[in-house]
Parts: structure tokens; sequence; C-alpha cells
């Protein structure tokens, strides 16, 4: 049996919940197998995060590590291609914390790329009704770190990535985009059941 990590985020920035958390509560509480899931809940926090995610590989070992993060504005599940070797806070952390133009882990490589099959999971969303893209850039914030932090932590040959989703619609703002919590659970749901697929080569990136 494989087992997977999953995890979400705490509420950030003066909002009272994290769509990405909810929904990793979600799947995990519905989670029928056929993996052994860890669900987690990661703090709004770089030093935070980190650790913890350091503390939850070295305690479980996963097969496959899935984080999720809220990306307030977007209007469709955003699954991540790449992690840079950056933070830059446009605001504090839930600590306090606001680095600015630090690398993730001095000396790192610039970038890691999602080992994810980013093109099938955005693929399969689509088929199943769930508004998705790839994205070629998760930010400069605690999300981009963890799945920076994450690509270096994981064993080789272990899919790891990162999965943006919009605001929930009883969770978002006036005027934000959303998707209701039951299709962002079903999305993150998606996500951990085709983890372990082969990746699609098919076309996509953008021309700006
Ligand atoms: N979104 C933030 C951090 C936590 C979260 O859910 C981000 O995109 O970096």
């Amino acid at each position: 049996m494989s087992t997977m990590l999953l995890t979400g985020f705490a509420p950030f920035d003066g909002a009272e919940r994290n769509p990405s958390g909810d929904a990793v509560a979600a799947v995990a509480a519905g989670y029928d197998g056929p993996h052994r899931l860890i669900a987690a809940t990661l703090p709004v926090s770089f030093a935070g995060a980190a650790a913890h995610l350091h503390a939850l590989i070295a305690e479980h070992d996963p097969d496959a590590v899935i984080a999720t993060g809220l990306a307030g504005g977007s209007d469709r599940v955003a699954v991540e291609r790449v992690g840079v070797n950056l933070m830059d806070a446009r605001i504090p952390d839930n600590d306090g914390a606001q680095p600015i133009d630090v690398p993730s882990e001095p000396g790192g490589p610039a970038a890691r790329f999602a080992t994810l099959p980013v093109k099938r999971i955005v693929s399969v969303l689509e088929e199943e009704g769930i508004p998705a893209r790839a994205s070629l850039s998760a930010g400069s914030y605690v999300c981009n770190h963890v799945l920076y932090t994450a690509l270096g932590a994981s064993r080789p040959g272990v899919p790891t990535g990162f999965v943006h989703l919009p605001w929930s619609t009883a969770t978002a703002p006036a005027d934000a985009p959303s998707l209701s919590e039951q299709d962002l659970a079903r999305a993150v749901r998606l996500v951990v059941d085709h983890a372990f697929d082969p990746d699609d080569s098919i076309p996509g990136g953008s021309i700006w």
C-alpha cells in the first residue's frame, strides 16, 4: 500500500477559513483507499510550514506528496509546475515574518519542477467539469516555499507537487471568483487518485 501525504493550509491574511484546509479535511474524512492517506494542515508560516513538512515526510516516508493552498482571486484550480528558490512576501506570514528576496534554501537550485503528472491532472479535472489549468508560478509566498521545500525533501521518484485552489463559494469575499466546496474537495480527491498516473504528453504552456 502506498502512503500519500496531503496537506492544506490554515487561514491567513485575516480570513476565517482557508478552503484548502477544508477541502483536504473533507477528502480525508471520506477517503476509502486504496492508499494510506496522511492529511495535515500546515501553518501559514515560512519557517513553520517547512518544519512541519520535513517532520511529516520524516515520520511517514510518503510515496506521493500533494500540497494544496488558496489562490484567492483565481477562478480555477491551478496545478503548479515549478517551485522557485525565492521568498518575497507582500504581507507578513502568520508568525509576522516577511522575507524579501531571500532564497528558500540558500545554495539550492534556482527552481525545482513538480513531479506530479501536471498535464494529466489538468486533463482529468477538465474532463470531470472542474475548471483547471497548469501554472508556471506558485508565487513567492508560503505556498511556493512549501512546493520548493517538498520537492527537495521527498525521495527521488516520489510524485510531489502543489495545487492552488480558488475560494470556495461559502468563504469567498464579495466579487471574488469561487468554486463550490464540493467541487474543491472533488478536485483534491481527483489529484490524489491520479498522482501515480503517467503524465500526458500534450501541447500546453502559454505564448504571451
Ligand atoms: N495560500 C498562500 C499561503 C497559504 C495559502 O493557502 C500562498 O499562495 O502562498
